[in-house]
């Protein structure tokens, strides 16, 4: 049970602070929502944010020497003051880059969380059979691979298989980020893999392509032919060219997803949403997206609570 009180928005020390410890925040970066409005949508009861992070606090702790940004810091006091001011029940916390393979804030968030949170793990092929132990203990359910090459280096795929290979047999499974330009490349590779995939933000396509042009319909062919692979319906604030706060442009590609594949989605904020340059969203306007993509309370049940509690919380 965590003894730290949760900071929601509207509180005095809800709106970003740098990041301590011998870290500076990069100077372009975008800190998260200061005053972010109440969604008008309800989400249902037992409701998942299935995609967010924490950041440090850097001065407990230390940003990764690889990391390619210095955020604000972003501690799990106020990620879940923001669940409850949002009217979620839960979060999936997904290791950010920032922290490298370093799981301690996230499992610190997992540990203060009371069982309302699992994790999301970034691994080293060497970790061993103990500390993996201990992840899953805290309540770690997967490992990302990230192929963004803005975030990381890459990594061999053989190894990321070995690491697949490691972690099966807990029932984990594997979240993989990358851009839609680069999913012929990464094909191969992803249909190889055997566990569940969760796909982050539907793979990231170019909204400005048509909906059933062959970009995205490279990326729903690999969900129909892949029955191990989910999609997050998630971050139409990374995507959108039309902008905020309605983000339409987005809405045709989550909501193909959704009603084609409604028994393999997820949704999440992103909060505190590294890396944006554009502008950051409210993370009120981003829960009021949920109804245009999942436009039936069915649906919305199963991208909000059936589908990550089953993913999740099985066990
Ligand atoms: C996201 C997206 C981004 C960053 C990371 O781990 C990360 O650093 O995932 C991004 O920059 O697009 O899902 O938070």
């Amino acid at each position: 049970m965590s003894s730290q009180p949760l900071i929601r928005p509207g509180d005095p020390g809800w709106p970003a602070s740098p990041a301590t410890g011998p870290f500076t925040t990069d100077r372009d970066w975008l800190p998260f929502h200061a005053a972010p409005r109440r969604p008008r949508f309800a989400p249902p009861r037992g409701a998942v944010d299935a995609h967010c992070h924490v950041f440090g606090p850097g001065a407990q702790f230390p940003y990764a020497s690889e990391r390619r940004y210095t955020p604000c810091d972003a501690p799990h006091p106020k990620l879940f003051g923001l669940r409850d001011y949002l009217g979620f029940e839960r979060n999936v916390i997904v290791q950010a880059t920032c922290h490298g393979a370093d799981n301690r804030a996230l499992v610190d968030a997992l540990q203060a969380a009371d069982g309302r949170a699992r994790g999301v793990a970034t691994v080293a092929a060497g970790i061993s059979d103990g500390e993996l132990a201990a992840l899953d203990a805290a309540g770690v359910r997967g490992v990302r691979f990230n192929f963004v090459k803005r975030l990381v280096d890459t990594v061999p795929s053989e190894v990321l298989l070995q690491i697949t290979r490691r972690v099966a047999p807990l029932g984990w499974h594997v979240v993989i980020y990358f851009e839609a330009a680069d999913l012929p490349e990464l094909h191969g590779l992803f249909a190889t893999l055997s566990t569940t995939v969760v796909v982050d933000h539907m793979g990231r396509p170019d909204v400005q392509l048509p909906v059933d042009g062959p970009e995205f319909e490279r990326f729903v062919t690999l969900m129909r032919e892949h029955p191990n692979i989910w999609s997050k319906v998630s971050c139409p604030d990374r995507l959108s060219k039309s902008g905020p706060p309605e983000y339409n442009d987005v809405v045709p590609f989550a909501r193909r997803l959704v009603e084609t594949f409604p028994d393999r989605v997820l949704w999440g904020t992103d909060w505190p949403h590294p890396n944006l340059k554009s502008h950051m969203p409210d993370d009120g306007a981003l829960v009021d997206f949920i109804p245009k993509v999942a436009p039936t309370a069915d649906l919305q049940r199963r991208l909000l609570v059936d589908n990550p509690m089953g993913l999740y919380w099985s066990r």
